[in-house]
C-alpha cells in the first residue's frame, strides 16, 4: 500500500561534528572531552579517535554536492564548541565560525535547509577541567556560546537544536562511564542532566533574540520501555526505566519539573537546583527533536548495583524472542517509534516533532564498487511507515533525518559500526552512496513509499 507524506514533509540526514570533521588541531580548535577520552587507552574500539574521521572539515564542499545529488532537502549538523571558543569561554576563534559560515552558505546554495545542533557532546576540555557540566558555570558558558553562534549564523539558519540526547550527556557519560568523560557516579549524572536541561532553557530565548524568527527545540533520545512479561514487577520496572530514560527529560522540558516517582527513588542523589532552574528548563519550544532506534524490554532485577532495579534484555534474549538485531545488537521494531511518537503527542503535546535521528548499523562491504545494504532499506522503510501511522493518528511529525549521512566515528565503537547512507573508505576517504541512499532519494522524490 502506498504511504504518502504531506507535501511539506522535510527529508534529511544528520551528522555530528566530532564524528565527521577530523582536523582536530586545525584553525585554532582545541581539545574537547572526546579528544581526551578517545586518546585514553582502552576507551574506544581499537583505540579509534576522531582525529581524521571523515575529513569533512576539508571535504565539506564535496559532501554538500553529494547531499544535493541524493536529493536531500535538509541537513542536521552540529557545531564544534571548541572551534568557536577553544577554551569554552573567552576569546572567539574567528576561523571556527568561518567554517560554519561557509558550510551554511554552501548548504543554502545547494537548496538544503540547515538544522544546527549546538551541543553534540564535544565539550571543550578546559570546561571539563573546571568541573564540566556538573559546574553551573558551564551553563553560562553554553548560553554565551549559543549567543555567539546564533548571532553569526542566525540570518541564514532558522532551525536550532540546543542539545543532542541529554540522557547520553548525563547518564551514559557520567553514570555508566561509556562516553566521555567516562565517570561512574549517579549523583553526578543527575546533576549534569539538570544543568544540561537548564542551560537548554536559558539558551532558547537567547537564540530567538539573536536569530529572529528562529525555530528552536531540543533533541531527546527516547525509548519504548516495555515490560518483559505480564508480571506487575516487570510492569513497575518498565515504569522506572521509562522514568529515568524518558520522563526525567520530557517532564522538565515540558514545564512539569522532575517526575516524583524517580525523585522518591533516588532520594539524596537528586540534583541541587536553584530557584528558576525548572522554570527555565520548561521554556516553551517550537519543536521537539526525537531520536529513536529501538524498543527496550526490561525486567525487575534485585541486583544491589542497579539504582533503578531493572535490567534490560540482552541481544541474545532478543534473538531468542525472534527479534532481528542491528550490528549494534539493538532489536528492530518500528512499532516502538510509533508508540514513542503517539505517547509524546498525547502526554506532552509538542507543537511540532522532527525525527532528528533514526537509522541502523549494518555490516556493509564494497563489492565491485557497490554497497548493497538491504537491511538499512528495510529498517528505514519500516520506521517511515510507523511514522506515517502516527501521523495519521494526529502526531505532528514535520520531518525525518536519517542517521547518518555517511559512515563515521561511532563514539566508543570507533569506526567498527557503519550507520551511513554513504559508505566511507577511511583509507582513501572515498565516498560511495549505498543502495539505501539511492532508495532514499527515490522516497524523497516520490514523497511516498510504495
Ligand atoms: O552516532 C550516534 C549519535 O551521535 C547520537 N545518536 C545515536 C547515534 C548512533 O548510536
Amino acid at each position: 500500500m502506498t504511504t504518502q507524506f504531506p507535501s511539506d514533509f522535510l527529508w534529511g540526514t544528520a551528522t555530528a561534528s566530532y564524528q565527521i570533521e577530523g582536523a582536530v588541531t586545525e584553525d585554532g580548535r582545541k581539545p574537547s572531552i572526546w579528544d581526551t577520552f578517545s586518546h585514553t587507552p582502552g576507551k574506544t574500539h581499537n583505540g579509534d579517535t576522531g582525529d581524521v574521521a571523515d575529513d569533512h572539515y576539508h571535504r565539506w564542499h564535496d559532501d554538500i554536492a553529494l547531499m544535493h545529488s541524493l536529493g536531500l532537502q535538509a541537513y542536521r549538523f552540529s557545531i564544534a564548541w571548541p572551534r568557536i571558543l577553544p577554551d569554552g569561554t573567552g576569546a572567539i576563534n574567528a576561523r571556527g565560525l568561518d567554517f560554519y559560515d561557509r558550510l551554511v552558505d554552501g548548504l543554502l546554495a545547494a537548496g538544503i535547509r540547515p538544522f544546527a545542533t549546538l551541543y553534540h557532546w564535544d565539550l571543550p576540555q578546559t570546561l571539563q577541567d573546571a568541573g564540566g557540566w556538573a559546574n553551573r558555570a558551564t551553563m553560562d558558558a553554553f548560553v554565551h556560546y549559543a549567543d555567539i553562534v546564533a548571532r553569526r549564523l542566525g540570518d541564514r539558519v532558522h532551525d536550532w537544536i540546543t542539545h543532542n540526547e541529554p540522557w547520553c550527556i548525563s547518564f551514559l557519560s557520567h553514570m555508566l562511564g561509556h562516553h566521555a568523560p567516562g565517570a561512574t557516579d549517579a549523583a553526578l549524572a543527575f546533576q549534569v542532566a539538570h544543568h544540561v536541561l537548564t542551560s537548554h532553557g536559558l539558551a532558547v530565548p537567547v537564540i530567538r533574540a539573536a536569530a529572529p524568527g528562529a525555530q528552536v527545540g531540543i533533541t531527546l533520545n527516547l525509548f519504548a520501555s516495555r515490560p518483559e512479561s505480564d508480571s506487575e514487577a516487570d510492569a513497575a520496572a518498565a515504569r522506572r526505566h521509562d522514568g529515568y530514560l524518558n520522563r526525567w527529560f520530557l517532564d522538565p522540558v515540558f514545564g512539569r519539573g522532575y517526575p516524583n516517582d524517580i525523585l522518591d527513588l533516588i532520594g539524596p542523589l537528586a540534583p541541587t537546583m536553584e530557584p528558576g532552574d525548572l522554570q527555565a528548563a520548561g521554556v516553551p519550544t517550537d519543536f521537539l527533536g526525537i531520536n529513536y532506534y529501538n524498543p527496550t524490554y526490561v525486567r525487575a532485577s534485585d541486583s544491589a548495583q542497579g539504582l533503578f532495579k531493572t535490567s534490560e534484555l540482552t541481544p541474545q534474549d532478543y534473538q531468542a524472542r525472534g527479534f532481528q538485531l542491528t550490528e549494534m545488537g539493538w532489536p528492530i521494531d518500528p512499532t516502538g517509534l510509533r508508540d514513542v511518537l503517539l505517547r509524546v503527542h498525547l502526554a506532552y503535546g509538542p507543537r511540532a516533532i522532527y525525527i532528528t535521528e533514526n537509522g541502523i548499523a549494518t555490516p556493509d562491504t564494497v563489492v565491485s564498487g557497490r554497497v548493497d545494504d538491504p537491511g538499512r532499506i528495510a529498517y528505514i522503510d519500516g520506521h517511515l511507515r510507523a511514522t506515517a501511522d502516527a501521523m495519521r493518528l494526529g502526531v505532528p511529525v514535520r520531518g525525518y533525518f536519517l542517521w547518518s549521512l555517511m559512515d563515521n566515528f561511532e563514539w566508543a565503537w570507533g569506526y567498527s559500526k557503519r550507520f551511513g547512507a554513504v559508505y566511507v573508505d577511511y583509507a582513501t576517504q572515498q565516498r560511495i552512496a549505498k543502495a539505501s541512499a539511492h532508495w532514499y532519494k527515490g522516497v524523497i522524490t516520490a514523497n511516498s513509499l510504495d
